[in-house]
């Protein structure tokens, strides 16, 4: 037997146990110990009924994605799968911890499931850009209905057992201990005899004629661009119009497809740089961090309001420190407003929105600060103003205390240099709003000790966020490249696009949101105040392409004053405006430009490869260590479709020879200053590789 599989008897039943920590995900090993266990069961004659259960926190949670895109081994899961519905003797599942993607489908091929009541179920496979590929497309809907089984595979999210129970996916369900009540149930199988289920020779009943289009179009925004939900749509149709068979061929091609297909690679890339971007370079597994037991947030705005919530949600407490009771009674109003929202959607408690609100205290004194571990500044972004409260800090906060600021792009060195203690001292850029984006930019200054950003990055990851660390620069990583499609975007129009003829090509990208949609949502007048801030080191082109500047000067700063690109209605829905294409023209003639037909792929390569000559950039200078770093920023911070990679995967995928011929097509029609190629991106080039090559 593997040492990842064991067989053993209790009494006339032959327990099936997966260790293959941490997850027992379905290695090839895993795989060929349960169809062994399997066969021995089967020929043992005293073996009247099987069970298979995880050792661990949790049931199987699916294939071993890193087998994918490698040659696939025998035995295949859904022949492993097959093998346990076949068996003549009663198999039971028992499932703790999640049942994900092949650990279901396994399940499903039991002929009976017991979980317990805190395990989840479900089959992620289509984050992955795949579907299930061991019959679940085609058993899911035979015993939970076509529609469930639609909204469970093309959502990826996993059910209670609670709600599997009412599916009909669970068959019991325990509170106590799973094992004891697995052999009761497999006892109980054996004495009442009760017949195998099969759910294969069920039968997949359409709920209606037109389910499969209506939950198409239905889910068409959300989908859009997405290949892997139409997909599953298909294989779960086969389910209702082929035999069992035919459906698991249909699947068995599918699934090959997508394994193959850009966006799965792309997904699994990420699956796997989500969880290695919180790991340092170059720092040991067990570097030393500091208990984070409280906090302080200087500034109860938007921004420290959020972060505080940030830390409330944790069960950290913090104090909220702001300059007059009027702020701290306002920032408190929007804490508590944002909170019982979520309350009124049913996705919290009051008692625990209240249990939130008592771990943030407002107050007016520094003294307050003296004994907490870390304070995270959130005032205006002045440097003189983030120095006066940096100095205080220094005064007052204890020793080892860390000071960091959430600075979007101010110098964290120069905010050190006012401290006695610049070894604690960093930036943690939260984005806005802070309590719901999940990145967190973790800037490193020169002098800020691995000790310090280390506990930074363990903090971001306990307050639920995705933590990245980032060097000092101008904007770090996603504002430096941010700016350059920002910049791209502005000299489009007066090139001849219009911003929704950009917006819409970047939308149907991927993104949640075109630049100029973006720039109304956030608010104009934050762009126009950073171009007033920097214009002294504009370019003459920059210095005159200021559509932007018009626009506000006419009180238009977005969706807040309910006109700024767009007009807005009274619910906020945004229709273009002729007055600003007339401006866009004016404004045109005013610079001499003549205005031309913008194609949609100059609108992709412009406004896309300057972010990822950015990013070579920028991993160029080491403000990012890898190029997953900057992948997972833009991902997390401003919704870089997931089935893209993120720019430096999406580079790899064009092929970065077409990225670098085009900055050199631009560096002519746009100029030098704009478009130089990064010599990182060359030499890749030359070389013939990747960002991601080995
Ligand atoms: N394969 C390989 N490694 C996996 C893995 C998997 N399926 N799931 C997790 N890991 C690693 C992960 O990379 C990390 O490693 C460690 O385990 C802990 O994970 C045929 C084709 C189960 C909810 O998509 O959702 O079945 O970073 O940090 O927060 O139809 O892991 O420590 O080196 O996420 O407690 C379908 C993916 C596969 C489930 C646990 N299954 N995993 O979350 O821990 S495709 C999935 C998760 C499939 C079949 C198809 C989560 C979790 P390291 P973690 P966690």
């Amino acid at each position: 037997m593997s040492d990842v599989v064991s067989f053993a008897k209790e009494g006339s039943i032959g327990l099936i146990t997966v260790n293959n920590p941490p997850v027992n995900a379905l290695s090839q090993a895993v795989r060929a110990g349960i169809k062994e266990s399997v066969e021995k069961g089967i020929a043992d004659p005293d073996v009247k009924a099987m069970i298979i259960l995880c050792e661990g926190r949790t049931f199987i949670a699916g294939a071993d994605i890193r087998e994918f895109g490698k040659p696939p081994m025998e035995p295949h899961l859904p022949d492993v799968v097959q093998s346990i519905e076949d068996s003549p003797k009663p198999i039971i599942a028992a499932i703790h911890g999640t049942a994900l993607g092949g650990g279901l489908e396994i399940a499903l091929g039991s002929h009976f499931r017991i979980a317990h009541s805190s395990a989840k179920v479900g089959l992620p496979e289509v984050k992955l850009g795949l579907l299930p590929g061991a019959g679940g497309t085609q058993r899911l809907p035979r015993v939970a209905g076509v529609e469930a089984a639609l909204e469970m595979i093309t959502s990826g999210d996993p059910v209670s057992a609670a709600k599997a129970k009412e599916m009909g996916i669970i068959d019991e369900i325990t509170e106590g201990d799973l094992k004891k009540a697995a052999i009761a149930y497999a006892k109980r199988v054996i004495d009442e005899q009760l017949p195998l289920r099969r759910v294969s020779q069920l039968e997949a009943k359409l709920d209606t004629p037109t389910v499969f289009e209506d939950f198409a179009k239905r889910n068409a925004r959300k989908f859009r661009g997405f290949l892997a939900p139409y997909k599953c749509i298909e294989a779960v149709k086969a389910a209702t119009e082929l035999s069992f068979p035919e459906g698991m061929k249909r699947e068995r091609e599918i699934f090959v497809e997508l394994q193959a297909s850009d966006q799965s690679k792309a997904l699994r890339h990420v699956f796997f740089a989500e969880r290695e971007v919180v790991r340092i370079p170059g720092l040991p597994e067990d570097q030393p961090t500091r208990d984070i037991k409280s906090v302080g947030i200087i500034g109860a705005g938007t921004m420290g309001g959020g972060i505080a919530m940030c830390f409330a949600n944790a069960g950290i407490p913090v104090y909220l420190l702001d300059v007059s009771q009027e702020f701290l009674d306002k920032g408190m109003a929007t804490i508590k407003k944002n909170y019982a929202n979520t309350v009124s959607k049913g996705r919290l408690t009051q008692e625990e929105m209240d249990k939130r609100m008592s771990l943030i205290k407002p107050t007016l004194s520094y003294d307050d600060l003296k004994d907490v571990d870390l304070v995270i500044e959130a005032v205006f972004e002045d440097m003189n103003i983030k120095k006066e409260v940096f100095k205080k800090l220094d005064t007052v906060c204890k020793p080892g205390a860390i000071l960091a600021s959430n600075t979007s792009y101010l110098n964290i060195n120069e905010i050190a240099s006012v401290t006695k203690r610049p070894e604690d001292v960093m930036g943690m850029h939260f984005f806005s709003p802070a309590n719901v984006m999940r990145l967190l930019e973790n800037v490193r200054g020169e002098k800020t000790s691995p000790e310090v950003y280390a506990t930074a990055m363990k903090i971001g990851r306990k307050i639920g966020k995705i933590p990245v660390l980032v060097g000092v620069c101008d904007g770090f990583v996603g504002n430096r490249m941010l700016a350059q499609r920002t910049r791209e975007c502005a000299f489009m129009l007066e090139e001849g696009a219009l911003p929704w003829q950009i917006d819409k090509v970047i939308y149907d990208f991927g993104f949640p949101m075109g630049p100029f949609a973006m720039a109304d949502l956030a608010g104009l007048d934050v762009g126009w105040r950073n171009r007033k801030a920097k214009f002294d080191q504009l370019t003459e082109r920059e210095k005159r392409c200021n559509i932007l500047d018009k626009i506000c000067e006419m009180g238009r700063f977005g969706q807040k004053t309910g006109a700024g690109y767009y007009k807005y209605d009274e619910k906020r829905n945004p229709t273009p405006d002729p007055l600003i294409e007339e401006l866009i023209i004016n404004h045109s003639k005013e610079v001499g430009i003549e205005r031309r037909e913008i194609g949609d792929q100059e609108i992709i390569e412009r406004a896309i490869y300057s972010m990822i000559n950015e990013g070579a950039k920028i991993l160029e200078e080491g403000i990012a260590a890898r190029p997953l770093d900057i992948d997972i920023v833009w991902i997390y911070g401003y919704g870089f479709p997931r089935y893209r990679g993120g720019p430096m995967f999406y580079a790899d995928l064009v092929g970065l020879n077409k990225i670098y011929e085009a900055i050199l097509k631009y560096r002519e029609a746009v100029g030098p200053e704009y478009w130089t190629p990064s010599p990182l991106l060359e030499k890749l080039v030359k070389e013939g590789k990747g960002f991601y090559s080995k």
